[in-house]
């Protein structure tokens, strides 16, 4: 049935620095599950329609100041909020694809000189991903790329700290992307690693919670 563990949706992250193509890939993943006749969501965090979420969109639109580790906790009280949605999709068969998620919010947070174990703790018992997936380009060239706005962390120094903070926190079941590559290389290998793994998790992989 729908509602077993044996048929329940993958949740899968997307990482990676500002303007490595994480939203366009994911919208086509999602796009690429639903035309294969699976159920597949779009989600991202920030989640910005949220109470928390507004307070976390003004401090980015740098419209409030927060300190370091107020500012990380919103975003860490942003994914609690949906944490309970989140299982509920799951169970129900539903593969989410998670733009940016707890990887963004340590590195991040982390960058700006945040102990690495204190930026992890509010992160225990989240939904673990069962896979991530990181958009690989040197900061540089993502800098480049149709320039940065106007938030606060688009900077060139900045995203450098976060590309070796995502260093340190990435472990060997990461699948790295080169992101380098033209948009439909990337898409056609991240196809094959999302579909193998919504097959995996349909044969009843276990949910696991951060961090293990
Ligand atoms: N960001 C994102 C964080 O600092 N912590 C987090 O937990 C998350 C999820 O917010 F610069 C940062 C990363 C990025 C900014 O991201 C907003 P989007 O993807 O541009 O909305």
């Amino acid at each position: 049935g729908a509602c077993n563990n044996e048929s329940r949706g993958a949740l899968i992250v997307l990482e990676g620095l500002d303007r490595c193509g994480k939203t366009s890939q994911s919208s086509r993943l999602v796009s690429y599950l639903e035309g294969l006749g699976h159920s597949a969501e779009l989600w991202r965090f920030p989640d910005r329609t949220t109470s928390v979420g507004q307070m976390i969109s003004a401090y980015l639109l740098n419209q409030s100041e927060l300190d370091d580790r107020t500012i990380h906790l919103l975003f860490s009280a942003n994914r609690w909020e949906k944490r309970s949605m989140m299982e509920t999709k799951l169970k129900a068969g539903t593969t989410l694809i998670v733009d940016r998620y707890s990887y963004s919010g340590v590195a991040f947070s982390s960058a700006k000189g945040v102990d690495l174990e204190w930026c992890k703790a509010p992160e225990i018992g989240l939904l673990a991903p069962d896979l991530v997936l990181y958009l690989d380009m040197p900061p540089e060239k993502a800098s480049e790329r149709g320039g940065y706005g106007d938030e606060r962390y688009e900077h060139l120094e900045f995203q450098k700290k976060v590309a070796q903070c995502y260093q340190i926190l990435c472990d060997p079941s990461w699948k790295m992307v080169d992101a380098c590559q033209p948009i439909e290389d990337v898409q056609k290998q991240l196809q094959k690693i999302v579909l193998d793994n919504v097959l995996a998790c349909r044969k009843g992989k276990p949910l696991s919670l951060l961090w293990s």
